[in-house]
C-alpha cells in the first residue's frame, strides 16, 4: 500500500493543475508580467468580475519588487498611491512629507496574495513569446514553460485566446516588442513604433508613467515600465507609486473597453 499515497497527491496535482490551466485557456485579460503594475490591474480586473490570467516567467511573482533599492529591502511611494497599497492589506509608513516607506517583501507578498484572492489566476513559471494577432486586433497570448526558452529547448508554445492583453514585462516591453517588430503594427506612440526607455529622471518618470499607461492598438495595452518603454519616459527607480498608479489606470481602461 506504499504506493497509494503517492499516487494520490501526484494525481491532485495533475488533475488540479489542468482543470485550472484549461479554464484558463479563453480568458478576458490575459496579462504579461507580475510585477507591481500587473499585479495591481490583476486584483482590480478580477475583482471587476473579468477571467484573468498572469503569466510570470520567473518562478516567483512580483518583479522589480522583491529587492527594494540596491537590496536595501524598502521601497517608497507618494501619498496618493499609498492608498492602493492599503487596499491590498500592505501596511506603509507616512514620512510626513509626501511620501511612505514600506517592507518590500510584505509589498511583493502582498500583491500576489491580493490579486490572487481576487480571483486573477497567476501562472509562473510561464513565458509569453508570442502573441495572436487577428482582424486587427490583439486577441491572443503564445504561451511556453521558461526553462524551455532558457534553455531553447525546440519545443512548440500553447496558445491562451484574450479579449485584451496587457504587457507589464517591465523595463523591455516584450509583447509590444512582439506587436511592432513581428505583426509590423503601428502603436500609439509618437513613432508608431518603441521610444526606448530614457535615464533617470524620478519626478519625470513617475508622472509619465502614469500618462504613458494606454491601449497602444486594439487588444493591446501597457502599464508600468512597459508603458514608459514604449512612449520614451524617464526611468525612476525604487520609487513604486506610478507602477501601482498605472497598473490601476490599465484596469479601468481595459474595464471601458471590454464592457459592453
Ligand atoms: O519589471 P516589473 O517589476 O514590472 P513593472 O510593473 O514594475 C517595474 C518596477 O518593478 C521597477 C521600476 C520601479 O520604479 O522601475 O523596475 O513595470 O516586472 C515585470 C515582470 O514581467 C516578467 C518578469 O519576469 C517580471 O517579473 N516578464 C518579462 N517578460 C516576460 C515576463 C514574458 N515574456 N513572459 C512572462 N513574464
Amino acid at each position: 500500500m506504499a504506493d497509494v499515497m503517492e499516487e494520490t497527491i501526484s494525481g491532485a496535482i495533475v488533475r488540479a493543475f489542468f482543470e485550472k490551466f484549461e479554464r484558463h485557456l479563453a480568458v478576458d485579460v490575459g496579462i504579461v508580467g507580475a510585477g507591481p503594475s500587473g499585479l495591481v490591474a490583476a486584483r482590480y480586473l478580477a475583482q471587476a468580475g473579468l477571467k484573468v490570467a498572469v503569466f510570470e516567467s520567473k518562478l516567483a511573482p512580483g518583479g522589480g519588487t522583491w529587492g527594494g533599492g540596491m537590496l536595501f529591502n524598502e521601497v517608497v511611494v507618494q501619498d496618493d498611491a499609498a492608498p492602493i497599497l492599503h487596499d491590498f492589506g500592505v501596511s506603509t509608513r507616512d514620512l510626513g512629507n509626501g511620501y511612505h516607506t514600506l517592507d518590500s517583501v510584505e509589498m511583493a507578498s502582498g500583491l500576489i496574495f491580493g490579486a490572487r484572492k481576487a480571483g486573477a489566476v497567476i501562472f509562473n513559471t510561464m513565458c509569453v513569446e508570442d502573441i495572436c494577432v487577428r482582424e486587427g486586433k490583439v486577441c491572443g497570448l503564445v504561451v511556453n514553460w521558461n526553462p524551455v526558452r532558457r534553455l531553447e529547448m525546440h519545443v512548440d508554445p500553447v496558445v491562451v485566446t484574450a479579449r485584451a492583453v496587457l504587457d507589464g514585462t517591465g523595463h523591455p516591453s516584450e509583447i509590444v516588442h512582439k506587436a511592432v517588430d513581428k505583426a509590423g503594427i503601428k502603436v500609439d506612440s509618437p513613432t508608431g513604433g518603441i521610444m526606448g526607455e530614457k535615464p533617470m529622471w524620478m519626478e519625470d518618470g513617475e508622472r509619465t508613467t502614469v500618462l504613458n499607461t494606454k491601449r497602444l492598438y486594439p487588444g493591446l495595452y501597457a502599464s508600468g515600465m512597459a508603458a514608459n518603454n514604449v512612449q520614451g519616459g524617464f526611468r525612476m527607480g525604487p520609487i513604486f507609486g506610478g507602477m501601482l498608479k498605472s497598473g490601476k489606470k490599465v484596469a479601468e481602461l481595459i474595464l471601458q473597453d471590454l464592457r459592453p
